[in-house]
Parts: C-alpha cells; structure tokens; sequence
C-alpha cells in the first residue's frame, strides 16, 4: 500500500472512552473501563487523534459535547459523540451485538438469539455511525474502526461516495465455518467486511477462520502471500487481512508495579491472607470468561487435594458487565450461590477458600493483587485476546508468578511455550495443573515468567499499533504528530 501522507489517526468503536452520567441532577463525565481503552488509551494520546463513539446516554446533546471537549483536554485527544436512540441501543447494542454476534464468534451459539429486527437496527445504526465518520474526518485520516459492532462502516462509508482509508480489528475471535454459517446475514457480513483496507484479527487462527468462510461463501475470493498479513483479491479489488495480537502497555503495568505505594499494598495483601498461595482471577463478569467453571476448579483441587485446605486463596475479582441485561444478571446470581457453596463445603476456622470481590478497581489498586498472586487462573471459554493475561505478567516484576491459561485465549497463541495451558471445560485438568503450579520448581518458574514479560515487553501496546498501521498505510505511530510538534508548526 502507498503512503498517502496521512495526518491524523480516528479511533471509530461503538462506546466512547468517556461515558456520560446523569448523577444529582447535573451532568457529569467519567472515563471509562475494558480491554479496547486500556489498549487504546496510550496511543492516541497527545498525537492530536480523534475517537469517534456512543458517549453511553440519551439525548443531553449540549451538555455532552461541552464534558467531552472538556474530557479532551485531560485525554490529549478529541472526541466526538454519535448519539443513538435508546431503541437503537436495545436493538442494535444489546440486541445483534450482544445477543448475536459476541455469542456466536465465542463458538455460543445457542445463546444467539437471531431476531431480523436487530439486524435491521444493526444496518441502520452502522448508517448512522458512517455519516457521522464521514462529516467529521477527511480524506487524509486513516480511519481505524474497532469491533463486532461496526462491520459495515466501509461498506457504508463506500456506498455514500465517500473516500476514505480504512482498517478494521476484531477483538473477539472469529469462527470456524461450521459456526459461522449459522448466521443467517453471513454473506452480507463477511462481504462487507472486504471493503476495508485492512482487516485485522487477533490470531493467525481467526484470520484462517475467517479466509475459509470467505471462500466458502465467496468463491471468487483468491488469498495470496503468507506471513502475518496476506492480501485477497475479490471482485476486482485487493484488500489486506492480517494477525494483530493485541498488547499493553508493558512499562506502564512494571512502572506501577514497581511504585513503592503499590507494592506496600501487594505485601499488606499478602499480610492479611497470612502468607498463604495467591491464585488470582481477573475479569469482566462474562459468561466467556468461565468464572463459574473456574470455581469448580478450585472446588475440585480442594476435593482431589484435601491437605491444601487453609494453605491458599482464591480471589476472583469481577468487574459489573452489562448489568441491565437478565442473563449477566443471572450469571452474577450464578457466581455468588457457588462462591457460597464452595466456602460453605470446606471453610475451617480462621480460612475461607473463596475470597469474591465485584467491583471495578482502580488500576493501582488491581496491579497490588497482580503482584501479591503467586498464580494467575485465566481460565475463559474463548477469549479474542485477554489483556489480563499480559497484565500479569507485566506485573510480576519479581518474576516467580506462575500462569495458568486457557487453550482457547488468543494469548495462548504468544505464551503457551512458557505458561501452563489447560482446557477451561476439564476441571480436573485444571486442579492437577494448579496444583503443579503450586509446587513448581522456583528456578523452572522464575524462567517462565521472565520469557512470558520478555515476549509481552517486545509485542507491547506500540508494537501492535505500528504492525497494524505499517500494514494498512506503511506508517508508524510516530508519523502521527505529537501535539506538541502541531503546536511548533503552528507557530
Ligand atoms: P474484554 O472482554 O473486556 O476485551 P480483556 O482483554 O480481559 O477483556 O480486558 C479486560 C480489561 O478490563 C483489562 O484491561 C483489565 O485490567 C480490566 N479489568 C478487568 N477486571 C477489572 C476490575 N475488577 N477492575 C478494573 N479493571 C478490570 C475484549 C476481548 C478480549 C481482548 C480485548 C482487547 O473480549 O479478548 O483481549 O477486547 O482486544
């Protein structure tokens, strides 16, 4: 691809990093949480980037745009709201987003619900989104579109006249065939998907998925080149599909971790368990993310190893997802009747196995438990990434964390040479595989875990930014101006 002497980096996804809140009767802002702002965060900062998104509330127009320039200054860069309507949300967020694809791409497929209505809403708030993307960047952005939610921004951008360059990533996975073709929209779908320039995915297995459903449903399609990026010609036109790993900002998790304040906290953590093994579990309270089977598996460790009872704990800690929909509301319900379950059955006098916390925390607060657990249990049913995964490692500065990982996280792809990999679904193969955590050689350990930040340190957040933009325009994210240079320019 050439270079076209591009100006300015526009993040487009279906949530803003800000959220708007109606709290005591006035309007306020907050920043928001989730592996897409953590990712994205760093990078756009003070390069003069724009983010394009839904500020998360209904009407309050006036008063959005004034908190997000507001938020803008403090973020280093801009953002500007598409605002939706609360049926769109219900029909198009909750409904095709939520109830379709994010259940479907986890290989779920029998919580999909395939109602022609929500892809009706789907299509029209993609429409939506694509004018809005095209009244507020020019030819000279690169518009970088995030998510299962926009798939038809290029389709729409095209369909409008509208001449832009564009990238598209998936943070989820993408599914075999045999799953896929159960959409009844497929091939309107994967077809709009090609009008991008670049679309990226998080494993070299979901951009296999995704070439063989394309072939499959678009016969004409030819695939060429190997490597991490490949191009495929179809219908008269070449577009680029590539592996994009997503990462962290390494040094900013080991910076955190290493402030004196933060580890205080991690050894008052360790203090207050009395010294006992830390297993640590770190998510959003999804029904991917397997936390009720993960607790099984502590269940089962205690039932296979009655001598481990009183000698560790297991602290799940979850972060509220989609609250207002029944399902999370009854996975949540789930959760805590087996937290009690599983303490009622072993607890002894001063111990209870399962320590369970549901709230977000501030990311200090979080990388003490990275730093005080002695393992990590990263046990999802299919995952596209996991950030926490890397954020472990990230933190484990003194480097004798042991990391336990599901087979179907995309991160296994990057670490499963060094971490001990298990099937989320076999819960006595998870016990035995904490268990041999637990009694793992520390030499043999220590070198893992320095392999898994070496690897998580070279693929960090700018690596990935800059594989995906040298794929899709032969740039970096240095040739994004920093703030600062716009400002010596202009004077
Ligand atoms: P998510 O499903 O949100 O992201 P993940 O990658 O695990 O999943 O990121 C979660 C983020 O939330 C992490 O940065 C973590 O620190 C944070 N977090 C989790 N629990 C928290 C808590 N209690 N308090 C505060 N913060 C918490 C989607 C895909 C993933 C993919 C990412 C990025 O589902 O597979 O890795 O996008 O592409």
């Amino acid at each position: 691809m050439t270079d076209t002497g591009m100006r300015r980096l526009v993040v487009v996804s279906n949530r803003l990093p800000a959220a708007l809140k109606f709290v005591d009767g006035e309007w306020t802002v907050k920043g928001g949480a989730g592996g897409l702002v953590t990712a994205l965060a760093p990078v756009l900062k003070n390069r003069g980037g724009l983010w394009i998104g839904w500020n998360g509330a209904f009407g309050a127009e006036e008063e959005s745009k004034r908190l997000l320039d507001e938020f803008s200054g403090e973020a280093g860069y801009e953002l500007k709201g598409v605002p939706l309507t609360e049926d769109e949300v219900k029909k198009y967020y909750f409904g095709f987003s939520n109830e379709i694809i994010w259940p479907l791409f986890h290989d779920l497929q029998t919580r999909c619900r395939f109602d022609p209505e929500y892809w009706r809403s789907y299509l029209e708030v993609n429409f939506k989104f694509a004018e809005n993307v095209a009244r507020m960047t020019s030819s000279e952005d690169f518009i970088w579109v995030h998510d299962y939610h926009l798939m038809h921004q290029a389709f729409f951008l095209k369909s409008m006249g509208v001449k832009r360059s564009t990238g598209f990533f998936l943070h989820i996975p993408f599914p075999p065939p045999d799953i896929f073709l159960k959409l009844p929209w497929r091939q309107k779908l994967i077809l709009a998907l090609t009008e991008f320039d670049l679309v990226g995915f998080q494993t070299t297995q979901d951009r296999y998925n995704f070439e063989r459903c394309l072939e499959m449903l678009a016969p004409d399609a030819k695939v060429s080149g190997e490597g991490a990026v490949v191009s495929v010609e179809l219908r008269g036109r070449e577009f680029q599909a590539g592996t994009f790993p997503i990462a962290i900002d390494f040094n900013q998790f080991d910076g955190m971790a290493r402030d004196r304040e933060v580890a205080h906290e991690a050894f008052r953590i360790r203090e207050a368990l009395k010294h006992r093994k830390i297993i640590l579990g770190v998510d959003r309270l999804d029904y991917t993310k397997g936390i009720p089977e993960r607790i099984l598996a502590i269940r089962e460790l205690l039932r296979l190893y009655p001598d481990l009872k009183g000698k560790f704990n297991f602290i799940q800690i979850a972060v509220p997802s989609r609250e207002d929909v029944d399902e999370y509301k009854d996975l949540r319900d789930e959760i805590e009747l087996l937290v009690g379950r599983v303490n009622g059955e072993f607890s002894i006098p001063g111990w209870v196995p399962v320590h369970y916390h549901y709230r977000s925390l501030p990311q200090n607060e979080l990388t003490s438990y990275y730093a005080a657990a002695d393992i990590a249990l990263i046990t999802p049913l299919r995952d596209g990434m996991n950030l926490v995964a890397k954020e472990y490692c990230a933190c484990n500065v003194n480097e004798s964390g042991a990391l336990i990982l599901s087979e179907f996280a995309g991160a296994a792809a990057q670490l499963q040479e060094w971490a001990y990999l298990v099937n989320p679904y076999d819960l006595e193969g998870v016990a035995k595989a904490i268990h041999r955590a637990m009694h793992w050689d520390i030499e043999e350990r220590r070198d893992s875990m320095k392999n898994m930040r070496d690897q998580v340190r070279s693929h960090n957040i700018f690596w990935w930014v800059d594989s995906f933009l040298q794929a899709g325009i032969s740039k970096n994210l240095d040739d994004f101006p920093s703030v600062e240079t716009v400002r010596f320019e202009n004077n």
